[in-house]
């Protein structure tokens, strides 16, 4: 008799997610809670089920870049995959970027904003791409004040009417650069009909974009990010022409492949300035902030789906005389998984909390200090645990996860880049270093994990407290022990920084747990926080740089 195995099938995303009710549930004011309900379930319903099913069946489509029409006219036209047309519609009509805009309900606008993302992201094919991206400009025009860009643009990026809302680019990396953006050579000249910018874009994500904001360096500028102004660009002129704007070609990616990548050529594209004519990279840095939340962000779903996938199958599964979800090894391997789903879940959504409270102007001079930070320790550290994580989840598939059209690999390519984009785990690193060097955030996040642990009494959670400080005291003391030896606290960055991303997760996913205990939420995060410490906190080495250059 012939056997099939049953594929793994998703159960609705909000029902199924016992992590985020209990998040919502502290973290949201309860009328609002209750009145969104209806909402999260619509979307994890739509999720789970035609949005996944869409998915599958929309596997090899893939943008198509047309340079020129029959007639030898340039067009550039760019055709993407019949899911991104529909999340396009999807996106305005739920709201998936305006809900942030709209302030309804203060700060928790925010957490509001990236639950309904968070349940419907992992079935639009990195759709979270260019809405990321959108809502960085939208709040980049809204931190400058650029009335004129604002009127303009601030009510199509965030619209709920489809055939109103815009999407915007977030062009920076050239050839010469991808981290050091001061490197950037595209120049913007004045002319008697406003600026222009000429130069090479070496990474456009979403070119597909109606607008961009990127980086050019005015003609008889000074070098460095310093020289560096940030231009407000439409992509096609009111005629319908790109607007100076021409496009090579489509990047062939490891992954992200419904994301239509390009390299651009601006030859004559007409420009704003959006504030003033220099420091373009401090003028950025809103958007980055944005756009690493939503990377961190992107990283909780990509987890959750690839976890969801595996959790079901292992009862569908069965080896040696009964499912994998009964055998003690394979039990073992999903627990760990959920505990960095866990902590990865809670430190994602902890930035996303400090955003929402800076945007809403009730965050305390401490609260912005852990923002500057915790912002690019969730980018390194949740990226790094999306890679692990979802190559763990297709290994759970054995053999079925590396085949394509199950849907399974596409789960690690696109998790790939969430280490990549938005600042590598080294500049990220390097980055959370001078916001602690600049600013003081260091103590600022030891107030903040000191908070989270204050709040935990169960006895059972004791180890997870002792990991946290333990881990925090020794980040502290490398430290002061390494003033003055620049490139050793250079060479131990990325271990620092994962670090402290680490402790952070286990001070979060504690004191939630205390919080599930007293609430009726049970004892599940518990599991995950004790599980947690097995896996490490403290990464913290010291590590001989001559050796290290010994080895390169
Ligand atoms: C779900 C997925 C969603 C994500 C989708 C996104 C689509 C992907 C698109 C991309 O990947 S776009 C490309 C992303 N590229 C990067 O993220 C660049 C990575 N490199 C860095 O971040 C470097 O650290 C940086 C370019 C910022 C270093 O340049 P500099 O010139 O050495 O910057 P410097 O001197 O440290 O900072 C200049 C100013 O900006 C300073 O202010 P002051 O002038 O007042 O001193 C800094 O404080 C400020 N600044 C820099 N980074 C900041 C920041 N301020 C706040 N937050 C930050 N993160």
């Amino acid at each position: 008799m012939s056997f099939f195995q049953a594929p793994p099938q998703l159960g609705n995303t909000y029902d199924d997610d016992g992590l985020l009710k209990s998040y919502l549930a502290r973290t949201l004011p309860e009328d609002l809670r209750r009145a969104e309900e209806g909402h999260l379930r619509h979307l994890g319903a739509l999720s789970a089920g035609p949005l996944f099913e869409a998915q599958l069946r929309d596997r090899l489509n893939e943008p198509v870049l047309t340079q020129w029409d029959a007639w030898g006219h340039r067009v550039d036209q760019i055709e993407v995959s019949p899911l991104w047309k529909e999340a396009e519609k999807l996106s305005a009509r739920e709201g998936l970027v305006a809900t942030a805009y709209e302030q309804r309900n203060g700060w928790h606008s925010r957490v509001h904003q990236f639950a309904l993302n968070y349940l419907v992201q992992a079935s639009l094919d990195v759709y979270s791409c260019p809405l990321a991206m959108t809502d960085g400009a939208a709040r980049t025009l809204l931190a400058l004040d650029n009335r004129a860009l604002l009127d303009r643009a601030l009510p199509r990026l965030t619209s709920r009417d489809p055939s109103t809302f815009w999407t915007s680019g977030q062009w920076m990396t050239e050839r010469t650069g991808g981290s050091d953006v001061g490197l950037t050579q595209t120049v913007a000249r004045q002319g008697p009909e406003g600026w222009t910018l000429h130069g090479v874009k070496w990474f456009t994500s979403a070119t597909t974009a109606q607008m961009a904001l990127t980086l050019a360096r005015p003609e008889g500028n000074g070098p460095g990010g310093k020289g560096l102004a940030l231009f407000y660009v439409e992509t096609r002129l009111p005629e319908g022409r790109m607007n100076g704007i021409s496009i090579h070609r489509l990047k062939d990616k490891l992954g992200t492949r419904k994301v239509p990548t390009a390299e651009l050529t601006l030859e004559g594209c007409r420009a704003i300035p959006v504030a003033g004519l220099s420091d373009g990279i401090r003028n950025m840095a809103s958007m980055l902030n944005v756009t690493r939340t939503w990377n961190a962000m992107g990283c909780a779903w990509g987890a959750r789906r690839a976890l969801a996938l595996a959790r079901d199958y292992a009862t569908r599964r069965v080896q040696f005389g009964a499912p994998l979800s009964e055998k003690p090894l394979h039990v073992d391997t999903l627990a760990g998984m959920e505990a960095e789903a866990s902590g990865l879940f809670l430190l994602a959504f902890r930035a996303v909390e400090l955003l929402g409270k800076m945007e809403a102007g009730v965050a305390s001079e401490q609260e912005l200090l852990l923002q500057r930070l915790l912002t690019p320790l969730a980018k390194l550290t949740t990226g790094k645990q999306a890679v692990a994580l979802t190559s763990e989840a297709l290994e759970c598939f054995g053999g079925a996860g590396y085949v394509e059209d199950t849907g399974l690999p596409v789960l690690l390519r696109d998790a790939q880049v969430m280490s990549i984009w938005e600042g590598t785990t080294n500049v990220l690193s390097l980055d959370a270093l001078r916001a602690m060097a600049k600013e003081g955030a260091l103590e600022a996040l030891g107030r903040e994990v000191d908070a989270q642990l204050s709040q935990v009494r169960d006895g059972a959670l004791r180890p997870c407290v002792e990991a946290v400080q333990a881990a925090m005291e020794h980040a502290q003391m490398w430290l002061v022990g390494n003033m003055g030896n620049a490139a050793g606290v250079e060479a131990g960055a990325r271990r620092l920084a994962l670090t402290l991303g680490r402790a952070c997760e286990l001070a979060l996913l504690t004191s939630h747990a205390q919080w599930c205990l007293d609430n009726g939420h049970g004892p599940r995060t518990v599991a995950a926080a004790r599980r947690l410490v097995h896996h490490g906190v403290d990464l913290i080495r010291d590590v001989d740089l001559d050796d290290s250059r010994a080895l390169v």
